[in-house]
């Protein structure tokens, strides 16, 4: 069947007040931009009206300024799902506006199936080509567009052709059945491909195709300093030391890493570190240094869901596809990181806190215990499934004024039955066989900065040393109370408490 050609003013105006859009993507790459941009016209003119106006957003992961930050600004989001990195839609959530539902990534896609966040009224998919019979070719990433497309009772496709047809043989569509009947998922290594390269869309629910020339939003990153290259460095001694002992197997296991600069830094060292061999991705975010180990036959293969990756290197890949069509493959959110599938590689993961307590419970999202940061990401599927969960951070943040290891976390996102390796710049506190007040030591002793080491040797002084956890449940937040008070942690004074 012929389709209509519209344009972003004419396929936003299909979006009414109070639905749900579903978008593809996943972190800014593929996310749609042309229609979001043009319903924040509308949501504006019809504020401007005295009409409310405003649209609950499910999608893979962050999407760009061109979805999250356009739309927070004129405030046409009423609920959005999952991880975002938009400072303005941060200041929204921040300022009690949205209604942030901060899931893990995995349960994305099944939780729109399941029906808990309601229907999916349109789907924008971004593609790079699209067949008459609904063949809807993605574009860089999978998230969780084969999920909202089916869903959806309409669906607008963003054919953008910033994003060359070389992608077409990068995507690999799988979704599972819902219980009862899920059976298992058959990847077994890394490189197995299981599904389609297209998402099937019924073509009668394609109401319109809107050609656009928008590359994605790539994230910068400021580039590595002493800090993340040492982190790196440590990372990549360590993992050197468990292959040597025999815990981690001669061949490697395959590896997930998070984004930024500490991901792109441990990245680099184990490219460097020639006698770990060339090892595999099962991830769902792949940057820069990635791909450039793959050139360098450093990484045999990336199982990703996103390249979130600059715009240069993207089209670096698209240029040579020949070379990268059977080192890369994209999946949908949900596989690719599928607590089942980490669990069965046996993937090692490597993600960034914000802090980290001296037991080993670590929050990602969630700055003083209050605000929202960015969310848990893909972070809780790797870590409570890997075979080894390593979290980085600096000892330090904001000039040294703030201890990154701390009593008790003011917000828990991986606890400490999940949390394996704790690295800073400091050293590395493995967790691993340990009972609390060892692993107290460790992560003291090894990862605290030195203006904060004897701080929190003189908390655990507060507790009577006893309890398997031992804690001074009213001092425990201090150092967080000293900070919103002074503006420096270092300023706690225990004596209060004792
Ligand atoms: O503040 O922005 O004002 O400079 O937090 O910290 O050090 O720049 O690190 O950009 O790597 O972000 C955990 C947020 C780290 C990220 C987090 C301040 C610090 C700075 C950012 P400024 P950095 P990064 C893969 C897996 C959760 C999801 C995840 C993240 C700002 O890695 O979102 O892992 N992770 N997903 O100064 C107050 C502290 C602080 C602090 C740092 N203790 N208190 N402020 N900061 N520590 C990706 C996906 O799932 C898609």
């Amino acid at each position: 069947m012929a389709f209509n050609y519209i344009s972003a003013a004419e396929a936003a105006s299909l979006i009414k007040h109070g639905y749900n859009i579903g978008l593809s993507g996943f972190t800014p790459a593929g996310t749609a931009k042309a229609v979001t941009h043009a319903l924040a016209e509308i949501a504006e003119a019809e504020h401007a009206k005295g009409n409310p106006f405003q649209v609950g957003i499910f999608t893979g992961a962050s999407t760009g300024d061109a979805c999250d930050g356009i739309l927070s600004r004129v405030k046409a989001i009423r609920y959005r799902a999952p991880y975002t990195t938009n400072p303005d839609f941060r200041k929204a959530v921040n300022n009690g506006e949205i209604a942030y539902n901060d899931i893990h990534l995995s349960q994305m896609a099944q939780e729109v199936r399941y029906g808990f966040m309601g229907r999916v009224d349109v789907a924008i998919i971004e593609a790079c080509e699209v067949t008459e019979d609904g063949k809807v070719y993605l574009t860089a990433a999978g998230g969780i567009s084969p999920t909202i497309a089916r869903l959806a009772d309409k669906v607008i496709i963003e054919l953008n052709a910033a994003h060359s047809k070389a992608a077409m043989c990068l995507h690999d569509v799988y979704e599972p059945l819902d219980p009862p009947a899920r059976r298992e998922i058959p990847i077994y290594k890394p490189s197995d491909r299981i599904g389609l390269p297209y998402v099937q869309v019924d073509p009668k629910k394609i109401v319109g195709i809107v050609e656009t020339n928008w590359p994605d939003e790539a994230r910068s990153f400021s580039a590595a300093d002493p800090i993340t290259d040492c982190i790196g460095q440590r990372v990549a001694d360590f993992l050197m030391a468990d292959m040597k002992r025999g815990i981690i197997p001669s061949s490697f296991l395959p590896l997930q890493s998070g984004v930024g600069n500490i991901a792109n830094a441990v990245l680099g060292a184990l490219g460097r570190e020639k006698s770990i061999p060339a090892f595999e991705m099962y991830t769902e975010v792949l940057q820069d240094a990635v791909v450039d180990l793959i050139r360098q036959g450093r990484v045999k293969f990336g199982s990703t869901c996103s390249l979130t990756v600059t715009n240069n290197c993207l089209n670096g890949i698209y240029e040579d596809i020949d070379f990268f069509r059977d080192k890369l493959v994209l999946r949908p959110s949900e596989i690719s990181n599928s607590p089942e599938i980490i669990r069965r590689l046996g993937v090692i993961s490597i993600n960034t806190a914000i802090e980290a307590d001296i037991y080993g419970n670590v929050n990602s999202t969630h700055i003083g215990g209050t605000k929202m940061m960015n969310g848990i990401g893909g972070s809780g599927d790797f870590t409570r499934n890997a075979y080894i969960s390593i979290f980085t951070c600096p000892s330090v943040a904001k000039e040294g004024k703030i201890s990154a290891i701390v009593p008790m976390v003011s917000h828990h996102d991986h606890t400490e039955h999940d949390v394996n390796i704790v690295v800073t710049e400091q050293g590395v506190a493995d967790l691993r066989g340990k009972g609390p007040k060892e692993r107290a030591q460790a992560i003291i002793e090894n990862c605290a900065h030195p203006d904060y080491k004897q701080l929190l040797w003189d908390y655990l002084k507060l507790t009577d040393g006893k309890a398997q956890t031992p804690h001074a449940v009213r001092a425990s937040l201090a150092m967080h109370a000293e900070l919103a008070k002074s503006g420096d942690m270092r300023n706690v004074d225990w004596s209060q408490f004792r």
